[in-house]
């Protein structure tokens, strides 16, 4: 068994006083730092998306937190956030970035999200990572950061799906909670096989 740790977006954004602040968002980073010695892996998500991101409420003059239908689906529109190279989509300042084995982007298609770390929203177009976790005999995955609603959660599904073997760790997430997202989102991983430690 090879055990990565995988860190889920724990840039300014999503932090208090970010654009799209989760509440508590900065109080996970410290217990982050001290976990990432208990695995072989360190891995980091950082989303990163180009000015006029498809996923930003301004760029259809719609209500931020509005849904629109896109090609694959439905899509909650968001404030403008983690903007490739602001200051907003950088990690957060204390998190330990130098102990990342790789650090992922994701969100970078003008006309796709990507909320999960393996797949965009349109749930077949590829990051990459599973062929990196593959390669390095990765086999089993902890999973912490932010959202626990959004990004954590969808990552943690689709890496269930792809057959490893997935512990959500609850402490160190922070939830958007919007509209019910966060009892969804439980369920949903519940449901997928992952383990909500
Ligand atoms: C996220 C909404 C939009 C997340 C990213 O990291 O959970 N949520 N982009
Ligand atoms: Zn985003």
């Amino acid at each position: 068994m090879t055990h990565a740790l995988i860190v889920i977006d724990v840039q300014n954004d999503f932090c208090p006083g970010g654009a799209l602040a989760v509440a508590g968002g900065d109080e996970i980073v410290p217990d982050i730092n001290a976990a990432m010695n208990d695995f072989t892996a360190v891995i980091l998500t950082q989303d990163w998306h180009p000015a006029g991101h498809s996923s930003f409420a301004s760029t259809h003059d719609a209500a931020p937190m509005s849904v629109t239908e896109m090609p694959y689906g439905p899509q909650v529109l968001w404030p403008d956030h983690c903007i490739q190279g602001s200051t907003g989509a950088q990690f957060h300042p204390n998190l330990h970035v130098d102990r990342a084995d790789l650090i992922i982007r994701k969100g970078y298609n003008p006309a796709i999200d990507s909320y999960s770390a393996f797949f965009e929203n349109d749930k077949t177009t590829p990051t990459g990572l599973e062929g990196y976790l593959r390669t390095r005999g990765i086999d089993t995955l902890t999973l912490v950061g932010l959202a626990t609603d959004f990004c954590v959660n969808y990552s943690a599904v689709d890496a269930a799906r792809l057959g490893f073997k997935v512990t959500v760790q609850t402490d160190l997430c922070r939830a958007i909670d919007f509209d019910g997202s966060l009892a969804a989102a439980k369920a949903g991983m519940a449901e997928a096989g992952v383990t909500l430690a």
